[in-house]
């Protein structure tokens, strides 16, 4: 299929989609991004996708040129140039093209492209019978360096961890904060399911504020099922009763082991399996019509 693009403001085929090598996004990482997804002809979660970009692009002093509205409607645009009902929107934001240094000043207009496509995180096996983790060496960064909340082009930490995961056989990595609490997988949100209660860590253990942890909050609350914030250690998720991750491209999936420990029984556990069931159920349910 021959991808249509919207760069800059006009829909480009694939091939004619470039970028320019003086970009300070490909230069030096200077940009932001935001992954969200569509199910049968609506965006979900537009909205705050589109807020937590703004938020990033304040904490890097990003100008957008753009507005809230305009970038839903580049993004509608995008599916529908595609003939699109489900997929995965990939929203870049760079700081645009200057000249070489760091100078964030030197580049006089950020640019911005929207991919719609597809995303596959992990093989449809692992949603069935769980996913299994190792913890990795690599840190998530503490927010005295860049806050973990700025969605930034900057992912090599994320990457290098998820190098280290795939070479120890695994799908999906850990990460811990410089303290050693529980941070975020890779690409996802950490939940643990203990004495019935779901358990995650606050955002400010190092993780990012995701757009699908907030779901399952609310899920969480129309189902009747009780869930807080904790920090939590790798000891608290192998003696979890159940572990889950979730994510925009992640979706929901079960983690049934972590460090060679099952966790609980080793297989994915019944309120892992309900708010699974009940996001696959939401997620269709609602959202911005394409
Ligand atoms: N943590 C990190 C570090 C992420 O990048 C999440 C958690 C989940 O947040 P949401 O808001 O999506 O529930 C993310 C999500 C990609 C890609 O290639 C993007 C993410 C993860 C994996 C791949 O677009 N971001």
């Amino acid at each position: 299929m021959r991808r249509k693009i919207w760069l800059d403001g006009a829909i480009v085929e694939e091939a004619e989609a470039k970028i320019s090598v003086f970009d300070h996004g490909l230069l030096y990482g200077d940009g932001i991004f935001e992954g969200i997804r569509f199910y049968e002809g609506r965006v979900f979660r537009l909205g705050e996708h589109i807020e937590r970009l703004f938020l990033s692009a304040k904490a890097l002093l990003l100008k957008m040129p753009w507005s809230h509205g305009e970038i839903c409607e580049a993004i509608l645009e995008t599916i529908r140039a595609n003939g699109l009902t489900d997929g995965y929107i990939r929203l870049v934001v760079t700081r645009g093209k200057g000249d070489l240094g760091l100078n964030p000043y030197l580049c006089p207009e950020p640019s911005m492209f929207v991919i719609a496509s597809a995303i596959t995180l992990y093989p449809a096996e692992f949603y069935e019978n769980g996913l299994e983790v190792v913890t990795c060496s690599t840190r998530r960064p503490t927010p005295a360096s860049l806050s973990p909340q700025v969605k930034s082009l900057n992912y090599l930490n994320n990457v290098m961890a998820k190098v280290e995961a795939l070479k120890a056989g695994a799908k999906e990595g850990l990460m811990l904060n410089e303290q050693g609490y529980v941070a975020e997988c890779t690409g996802d949100n950490v939940f643990v399911v203990k004495k019935g209660e779901v358990l995650t860590p606050p955002v400010s253990d190092g993780s990012l504020d995701g757009i699908t942890r907030q779901v399952i909050f609310d899920l969480c609350e129309e189902l009747g099922i009780s869930i807080r914030e904790s920090s939590l250690t790798r000891y608290d998720i192998y003696t979890a009763d159940e572990a889950f991750l979730t994510g925009t491209a992640a979706e929901t999936i079960p983690m049934v082991k972590l460090d060679e420990r099952e966790i609980g029984d080793g297989k994915p556990g019944p309120v892992s399996l309900k708010l699974i069931a009940a996001f696959r159920k939401k997620v269709r349910s609602e959202g911005t019509v394409i």
